[in-house]
């Protein structure tokens, strides 16, 4: 079987996210979603919430699996028996970077990862810049599903 894992924090998840867990369903027989437990940052959302609404908002594929992990990406990928990490690139900004974590991570293991260009629609976007939109009183719909912008307005009258 061929399986691929998509990394992120995904907190919370977009639009933009989910443009590349959909194409990579149609890419691979399953593709797990890889939720990072980072001890070090508080997110807005938990770990719990965020595999939660990362499970109903991708229900629909069918071949797609959601789970957390702790430590490194590639030992992630060895334990679910995926040979392919796929990643969305924004813009130029993000290649520096996503190409260091990808070169370190064959290195590792000889995992192999796929980088697929972002749908321009989605290009600027990232979860902090939804969660500081959203913070302002900004309207979120148009870059996340309605069940993130409805979990984002419930959080943020709690904070
Ligand atoms: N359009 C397309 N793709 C997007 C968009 C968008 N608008 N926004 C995000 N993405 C994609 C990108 O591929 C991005 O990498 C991924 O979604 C996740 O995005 P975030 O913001 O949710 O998550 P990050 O950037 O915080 O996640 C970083 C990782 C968890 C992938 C990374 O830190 C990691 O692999 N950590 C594990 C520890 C490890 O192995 N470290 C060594 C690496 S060499």
């Amino acid at each position: 079987m061929r399986r691929a894992v998509c990394p992120g924090s995904f907190d919370p998840v977009t639009n933009g996210h989910l443009d590349i867990v959909g194409r990579a369903s149609r890419l691979f027989d399953e593709v797990i979603i890889g939720v990072l437990i980072n001890q070090n940052k508080t997110g807005l959302f938990t770990i719990d919430e965020r595999i939660a609404i990362l499970r109903e908002v991708t229900a629909a594929y069918g071949n797609v699996r959601v789970e957390s992990f702790r430590g490194l990406l590639v030992d992630f990928c060895r334990d679910q028996q995926a040979a392919v990490v796929v990643k969305g690139l924004r813009a130029v900004s993000d290649f520096d970077y996503e190409l260091q974590m990808a070169q370190m991570n064959i290195g590792l293991s000889g995992v192999e990862t796929l980088f697929m260009p972002t749908n321009p629609l989605y290009s600027f976007l990232s979860s902090s810049l939804v969660k500081e939109v959203a913070k302002w009183g900004g309207d979120v719909s148009p870059h996340v599903p309605d069940l993130v912008g409805e979990r984002l307005m419930a959080r943020l009258r709690q904070n």
